[in-house]
């Protein structure tokens, strides 16, 4: 799909999932879910060669795609759904008893391959599925999504100085530059530098751009696909804006992960109209 408003209108509803789910469980993680929710879209209906019909655990002959910040699952759950690898009304069931839906996500769902929100741990999942690929000459791609905050783990460069090393050009990262973490902005907890820099040095190839911009986001897609098979692992460092859709939402980390109340909830959802209808 490349209609910019059909993509909107879908990330709105997908916004909308997010309030809702989060309200109906009091529990989870508005801020970063809402942020990425332009960038999930994007992805799985833009991006991605994946469909809920041809989905396979081992990812063989389609695009694969790793969320390694587990915490923002209700963004992924939502726009699982939207796409059609399970039905709508399950979100419903988001942190409920015996729901598929957990807090974080784990391969009961379909869709979902591996379990995460251990921070740290995708990029090296990612790079062995990318490995994976080359050794079965599958050209498909390997994406993963990452938090900012998240890349102070160390494994993380442990992978990107992997990725590079073995030449890991069928995997396109992509970071959640929001300069907000659980505790407050990245730079006050321990501030990541020059990112791009780090990124170039460890010989990634480095596209920019903001995360909340739908066309921008499809642009950066087809650029980062350009450079697949060029001998470099390719990483886009999204800017984006933490609780982006609901306006007391944004510009702090206090969303990272608190369910709104009532009031609140029905603030946010006056702000997000429907647009494919609720689950
Ligand atoms: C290994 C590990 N350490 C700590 C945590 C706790 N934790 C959950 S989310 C989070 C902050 C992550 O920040 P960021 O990746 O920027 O996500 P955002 O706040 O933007 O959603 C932390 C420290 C965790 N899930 N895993």
């Amino acid at each position: 799909m490349n209609d910019v408003k059909q993509l909107q209108d879908i990330a709105t509803q997908v916004r909308r999932d997010i309030i809702r789910m989060i309200f109906a469980s009091q529990s989870g993680h508005p801020g970063g879910s809402l942020g990425c929710a332009d960038f999930m879209t994007v992805l799985y209906f833009n991006v991605m060669n994946a469909s809920p019909q041809t989905f396979t655990t081992d990812g063989k002959n389609q695009d694969m795609f790793f969320l390694s910040n587990g915490h923002i699952a209700p963004v992924w759950y939502s726009v699982l759904a939207r796409a059609g690898y399970f039905d709508v009304n399950e979100l419903g069931t988001l942190r409920k008893l015996h729901s598929k839906l957990q807090g974080h996500p784990t391969n009961y769902v379909r869709g979902v391959r591996i379990a995460s929100g251990s921070l740290g741990q995708g990029l090296s999942v990612a790079c062995g599925a990318a490995v994976a690929k080359k050794m079965n000459s599958d050209t498909n791609i390997v994406f993963t999504l990452h938090g900012d905050g998240e890349l102070q783990e160390g494994q993380i460069w442990e992978a990107a100085m992997f990725a590079a090393a073995k030449k890991l050009d069928n995997l396109i990262a992509t970071v959640d530059y929001n300069g907000q973490q659980i505790d407050g902005t990245v730079d006050n907890v321990l501030s990541l530098g020059d990112l791009p820099a780090k990124f170039i040095a460890f010989g990634w190839e480095v596209i920019q751009l903001n995360g909340n911009d739908i066309a921008e986001l499809i642009d950066g897609f087809a650029k980062a696909k350009s450079f697949v098979g060029k001998g470099k692992p390719i990483i886009i460092l999204m800017k984006t804006e933490m609780g982006q859709g609901v306006d007391f939402m944004m510009g702090t980390h206090k969303w990272h992960g608190k369910a709104p109340s009532e009031e609140q909830t029905r603030q946010a959802l006056a702000q997000l109209p429907e647009t494919l209808g609720d689950y």
